[in-house]
């Protein structure tokens, strides 16, 4: 075989293998279709009015072995998944001179093939297709971005005065410091809070995101039914902690969506309690609020149960108040009114307050004292790409929308803690859908539940 078609077949072979190890590596999460991410940027722009949005993607950790995730506004723009990146989107203006039309670009790092060795093969400007597999118009490398800016904003200046980036990125800020000096009008160059924009955007759900939200719901009610199998006196609140991740995983979860808290006794009065470091003991309830994330959505689940299996008759009563709050607050909901926190429970419209009441008008401390006096936290947010979605609060509860209720009491001096959470999706005939439903709620379920082998 002549030597020069042998290395061209060398060459396609090595393609097909690159091509091959970016499909695995791009399929590992289950991604929306590029016109969607493409439809998002498009959305933004709108938003823009004529301005450029510059984002930057979550950098390779420090350590080659720490977890890696993507920025969450970066992936629901993109759907690209991969460290170091950037992305501009450029509004169209017909008013600027010259009138410029929309643009978007995918800036990528340079390949580093030695630190490849250990992370992957990575995607960069110069492979081919790389527009086509990344769904951006336009891939240039990285060390293009602060020329294409300076020459967007030298074409027209008062560009320069309708920049969003993130507000907290060190890279947003390097580029524009030297965009801004470069062109000689530090002044002009405050750029705007992207996350306003993008907020807007991510509130509402796409019924693909509805799918892997509900994936991630799914998965972490599994993960709650085995440990209600799994709690008993004697068990460690991180054994079942373990027992949990471990669940999420094998149903296709890539994490939880935060350190699960297992937290009995006096723990279950500690609302972020994430040490699980306590043998359970026969008497106490444990609060387990352990959740996993699908496809980069997130799920956040909290039950309260019986470590011996059988709530006392003070426990009963709390756990009845709570989840008497919760059930409130869902009857309560009107799509297009109802708002999710009020911080001084004055807004009639807030779930809210009607949770607070209820449980306020329900049930007593041991001295008396109504028992929202140890209610310490709002209701709920929204859940997304992020466990904690950004909303904007007091945000109005609208179709599409996907939120959390999740009312709780919390008294140490009984050791005693207790909140119920479920996620919410806003249908959009706007009634509430609870893809928590089939986990148990009430305390005669949950003990059921518990002494269920499979
Ligand atoms: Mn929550």
């Amino acid at each position: 075989m002549p030597r020069t078609i042998s290395r061209n077949l060398h060459l396609v072979a090595f393609f097909l293998l690159l091509a091959s190890l970016l499909t695995i590596g791009l399929s590992a999460l289950e991604k929306q279709p590029a016109s969607t991410y493409h439809d998002r940027r498009v959305a933004l722009a709108a938003r823009l009015h004529g301005g450029v949005a510059i984002l930057f993607a979550a950098e390779e950790p420090l350590l080659d072995f720490m977890p890696y995730r993507q920025d969450a506004d970066f992936y629901y723009l993109t759907g690209w998944n991969e460290p170091g990146a950037a992305l501009m989107v450029v509004g169209a203006e017909q008013n600027a001179t010259p009138a410029h039309a929309y643009r978007e670009i995918l800036f990528l790092p340079t390949r580093n093939l030695r630190m490849e060795k250990y992370t992957g093969i990575k995607l960069d400007a110069a492979t081919p297709g790389a527009a086509k597999t990344s769904g951006v118009d336009e891939v240039m490398p990285m060390t293009s971005l602060p020329g294409v800016l300076n020459a967007l904003i030298t074409a027209d200046r008062p560009l320069s005065a309708n920049l969003w980036t993130h507000p907290d990125s060190t890279q947003s800020s390097a580029l524009l410091n030297w965009t801004s000096t470069t062109l000689g009008e530090a002044a002009n160059f405050t750029p705007h809070d992207l996350t306003l924009l993008t907020t807007q955007l991510r509130l509402f759900k796409d019924p693909e995101e509805l799918a892997l939200l509900g994936k991630a719901a799914d998965a972490s009610i599994d993960a709650q039914r085995l440990m209600l199998r799994s709690v008993k006196p004697g068990v460690t609140e991180r054994a079942i902690a373990g027992k949990m991740i471990a669940r999420m995983m094998e149903n296709g979860c890539e994490r939880p969506s935060y350190a699960p808290i297992v937290g009995s006794g006096i723990n279950s009065t500690e609302l972020h309690y994430a040490e699980n470091s306590a043998t359970m003991a026969a008497g106490d309830v444990v609060v387990v609020d352990a959740a996993c994330e699908y496809s980069m959505y997130a799920s956040d689940i909290t039950r309260t149960v019986p470590v011996s299996g059988h709530f006392t008759d003070r426990q009963r009563e709390v756990y009845n108040v709570v989840l008497g709050a919760q059930r409130a607050a869902a009857a309560a909901f009107v799509a297009g009114k109802s708002t999710l926190n009020d911080p001084y429970r004055r807004d009639p419209n807030s779930l809210d307050t009607v949770a607070w009441q209820y449980i306020h008008d329900h049930g007593k401390g041991l001295h008396g004292e109504p028992l929202s006096d140890y209610w310490i936290h709002g209701l709920g947010h929204m859940v997304g790409i992020d466990v904690h979605d950004p909303s904007g609060y007091p945000a109005v509860l609208r179709p599409g929308m996907v939120f959390t209720i999740e009312p709780g009491v919390y008294i140490p001096e009984e050791k005693l803690g207790v909140r119920i959470e479920d996620v919410f999706i806003v249908g959009q005939d706007g009634k509430l859908i609870d893809m928590i439903a089939s986990l148990p709620h009430t305390a005669e379920d949950v003990e059921a539940a518990m002494k269920a082998t499979k």
